[in-house]
């Protein structure tokens, strides 16, 4: 699988936070049940690997690891079973490993040298991070504007009031927010409700 084909599953990935392992795989099957199949597992909870891991049974599921912010993490990740991996930043160490690995990779920008220093790594899919905080849509449309060749996945601050607004932008391919999964237990209907409303929302 390509980053792109990762990026076309769907027009929302649902970044995941989830401290509890047997939570995985509920949430994972109402997600893909709803429509959703590219789903990034921060790697923010001791239990983020072991989430993972079971994700990555469920049928349909296409798990990717977020918050990964260097080699380590990314062998670690892929180790598990993520299938793409998303960062927050750009950084060389952690791109050329990236690259080097093959996996399909998403890291964050935020700067025109960001966007610079993954175009010089062959790299020209990118998170915007984050994405209301660094000036909304219209600060990607004028970063955006000079890089024909990038496309992006704004992600942060991200609502399912607005990510329509997102996803008319043509350089944007898909969004990422939270929004889907809402802390505490995983209620698998209002999931799937969410993740259903989500999958449609580029109509
Ligand atoms: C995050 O940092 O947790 C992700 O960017 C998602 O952000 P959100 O909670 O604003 O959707
Ligand atoms: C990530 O998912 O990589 C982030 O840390 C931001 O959402």
């Amino acid at each position: 699988m390509t980053i792109d084909e990762v990026m076309e599953l769907a027009p929302v990935v649902p970044v995941l936070v989830i401290d509890n392992i047997a939570d995985a795989r509920p949430i994972a099957e109402a997600l893909v049940a709803g429509g959703l199949r590219a789903l990034e597992v921060t790697l923010r909870t001791p239990a983020a690997l072991d989430v993972i891991r079971e994700m990555a049974k469920v049928d349909g599921a296409v798990v990717g690891a977020g918050t990964v912010l260097n080699p380590d993490q990314l062998e670690a990740a892929v180790d598990a079973g993520a299938r793409f991996i998303v960062s927050p930043g750009l950084t060389k160490t952690l791109g050329k490993a990236a690259v080097k690995s093959g996996v399909p990779f998403l890291p964050g920008i935020a700067t025109a040298a960001d966007i610079m220093r993954g175009l010089d790594l062959g790299l020209t899919r990118f998170k915007f991070f984050p994405a209301e905080a660094n000036g909304g849509i219209p600060a990607l449309k004028a970063l955006a504007a000079p890089f024909h060749t990038a496309r992006f996945c704004p992600t942060g601050g991200i609502t399912e009031a607005t990510a329509a607004d997102w996803l008319a932008i043509p350089a944007v391919k898909c969004v990422g927010g939270s929004w889907v999964v809402p802390k505490g237990a995983p209620d698998k209907a209002k999931i799937e409700a969410a993740a259903r409303a989500a999958a449609q929302l580029r109509g």
